[in-house]
């Protein structure tokens, strides 16, 4: 891929940011997700890429727009596989809570996971701590190895992980190993790429949460240097029998972060939808919105953050209302 093509995912999450974020706190999160599928896919066909979405808005038969499958992109570029979430956190942005971004990944065709919409098992650190987390291990070895790697003990240890029922027993067990726990009610593709960045404070993120997340998380991880493991988490026969047909027979089967994305060369892109801790999110200033963007690519590692002044008047009508 030409380098040049990060800018062009840059504009690509911009504009689903722009188009959800004037949703913010209305309570109706389906709504924000439709403006942000529009948003998104305005830009795409601008794109120079032939990309088929491999992780999108859902089935064929289920999504409008952005669905699994779908061309996008003019046709002048090269193949790729597409993973989108146009808003990760549609929930946060109904009820204006933090962490909501409008996310993609790119990688060479075949390169990406095409991960069905179920459940996944993930635990996740940044570059310091790559090698050093063992899924099948209890977490209060992950812990310490984490803490070992970090150079720390583990009460300074950070983990994020989605409040969940589900997550109670891990939670009891990270509380008695004297680790802290920041929570998140959504958003575990943001919280996952915090551990690669050492400003956020973040060290380790676990739990189950999304698989199409888990795989945008990967990108992102594979890119900044980072770490992940997964396991599929099926829960009915049907996601049982979509599991197989990935060629995955079996749901312990541990998948280690280049079995979730490979190839020489990934793209990750997000933009701020709401306020987080990776990203700010959408500023409205009367003429004008303020973007904060995030690209970065495996074959260079360059983080590159982009704070972007968007002329409202200038922007295709999908962008200014969040129609
Ligand atoms: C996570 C989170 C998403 O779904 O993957 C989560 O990142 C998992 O599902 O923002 P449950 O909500 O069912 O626990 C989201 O919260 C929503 O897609």
């Amino acid at each position: 891929m030409e380098r040049v093509l990060s800018l062009e995912f840059a504009r690509v999450t911009e504009a689903a940011a722009l188009a959800c974020a004037r949703l913010m706190g209305r309570g109706d999160k389906i709504a924000a997700d439709d403006a942000a599928v529009k948003g998104m896919r305005g830009v795409f066909d601008t794109v120079d890429i032939d990309g088929i979405v491999v992780i999108g808005e859902g089935e064929m038969d289920e999504a409008p727009m952005l669905y699994i499958g779908e061309p996008v992109g003019n046709k002048k570029g090269p193949k790729v596989d597409i993973a989108v979430d146009p808003l990760e956190g549609t929930n946060l942005v109904a009820k204006g809570l933090n962490n909501a971004i409008a996310v993609l990944a790119v990688a060479e065709r075949g390169k990406l996971l095409h991960a069905p919409d179920m459940y996944m098992d993930k635990i996740a650190v940044g570059p310091k701590a790559k090698g050093c987390i063992d899924i099948n291990a209890p977490i209060e070895e992950n812990l310490k190895n984490v803490a070992k790697a970090l150079g720390k003990e583990v009460k300074d240890v950070t983990v994020i992980i989605l409040e969940r029922e589900r997550h109670e027993e891990l939670v009891r067990r990270i509380r008695a190993a004297g680790a802290r726990i920041k929570f998140i009610s959504d958003g575990d593709v943001s919280s996952a790429v915090s551990t690669a960045l050492p400003e956020t404070g973040i060290d380790l993120m676990v739990g189950i949460g999304g698989a199409p997340e888990g795989v945008l998380a990967a990108a992102a991880l594979y890119c900044l240097g980072g770490d992940m493991q997964a396991k599929l988490v099926p829960y009915t026969e049907e996601e049982e029998r979509r599991m197989k047909e990935m060629g995955i027979e079996d749901k312990d089967k541990v998948l280690q972060l280049s079995d979730l994305v490979t190839g020489d060369d990934v793209i990750f892109a997000a933009t701020g939808v709401t306020d987080g801790d990776l990203l700010r999110g959408v500023r409205y200033m009367g003429d004008t919105a303020t973007t904060q963007t995030v690209v970065t690519r495996s074959k260079t590692g360059t983080i590159r953050f982009i704070d972007a002044v968007h002329v409202l008047a200038k922007k295709p009508d999908y962008n200014k209302r969040g129609l």
